[in-house]
């Protein structure tokens, strides 16, 4: 394989600070892989990061960086992509950050349709301040804040996001690296906004806590639990709620926000419309 996907990581700054075992790596790997495929240069791209233990990823890329606040990468590479259509703007996000506490956010990126790609990687807890569950964590499940089970039901980011009217959508797992670079890829290459959900082991926290004593039985259980999108069709409501259904939910070439505003602003330049002298009736 072309060794041309290190140029966007920043060596230096490694070994990394995730726990051994830890699926954030093997999701860094393939977006340097994805944005060196598409023959980006490093500054072409922008990352935008909010908190947690994904949200350092912004550390090791070597492209321009923003690391933000928690649940807020999407307005901030909203801005971004608004102003400069130009440059690959990359969201990356965790669980909690994407769809939790900026759960908000993504339903208006995704309605806007704004050329952001979000990588949200779904370990089903909040990993950096000590596994508490967060809206992804599936119901049942153990974490520190529901140790007896979770008794909420977990958030389909990848569903939600394809009902909020975002343009291409997929799920992957860490287990199947080389489908989450395929996917990585195809989103960059989309217009609009790209949603590329990769559901990940935390052995330290959610792994430890459901029964997985190690990093391996964690990647055991992603390859059992996913199932792909033709083979959930056969399942039942039930059982389907108990896997990861992994494919591409959506791909699909509606105008983007720029466009869209842009066509708009033409009109209004071409209307001769003054906004000096706009009555605004009594
Ligand atoms: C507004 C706000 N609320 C809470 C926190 C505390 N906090 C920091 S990281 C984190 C959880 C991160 O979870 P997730 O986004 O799923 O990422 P992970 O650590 O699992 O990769 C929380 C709650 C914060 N920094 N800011
Ligand atoms: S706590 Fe979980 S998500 Fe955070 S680095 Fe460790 S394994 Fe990864």
């Amino acid at each position: 394989m072309s060794r041309a996907y290190t140029r966007f990581l920043l060596g230096k700054a490694l070994p990394h600070f995730w726990c051994p075992g830890c699926g954030n790596g093997i999701v860094l790997a393939a977006i340097a892989r994805a944005l060196a495929a598409a023959g980006l240069s490093p500054t072409e791209v922008v990352v935008v990061t909010g908190i947690g233990c994904w949200g350092k990823a912004d550390d090791y890329l070597n492209v321009n960086a923003f690391h933000g606040t928690h649940g807020r990468a999407l307005p901030i590479a909203t801005g971004i992509k608004v102003n400069r259509p130009e440059l690959t703007v990359l969201a990356l996000m965790g669980d909690g950050d994407c769809a939790t506490i900026g759960g908000n956010h993504l339903l208006h990126a995704a309605r806007r349709n704004v050329g952001v790609k979000a990588i949200v990687v779904n370990n089903f807890n909040y990993g950096m301040t000590g596994g508490q569950y967060s809206s992804t964590t599936p119901g049942g499940k153990a974490t520190s804040t529901s140790p007896f089970g979770n008794p909420e039901e977990g958030l389909d980011i990848a569903r939600v996001a394809e009902a909020a009217g975002a343009n291409y959508v997929a799920r992957s797992t860490v287990y199947h690296a080389a489908q989450v670079e395929a996917y990585i890829r195809e989103a960059i290459s989309a217009p609009g906004f790209g949603l590329v959900e990769v559901a990940s082991t935390c052995p330290t926290y959610f792994g430890r806590l459901n029964g997985m004593r190690t990093a391996t039985d964690m990647m055991k259980w992603l390859r059992d639990v996913a199932a792909s999108l033709n083979a959930a069709r056969d399942l039942s409501e039930e059982e389907r709620r108990r896997r990861i259904v992994i494919g591409k939910f959506c791909d699909r070439r509606a105008p983007d926000f720029n466009q869209r505003y842009e066509a708009i602003r033409r009109v209004a330049r071409e209307s001769g419309f003054n906004p000096g002298v706009v009555n605004i009736g009594r």
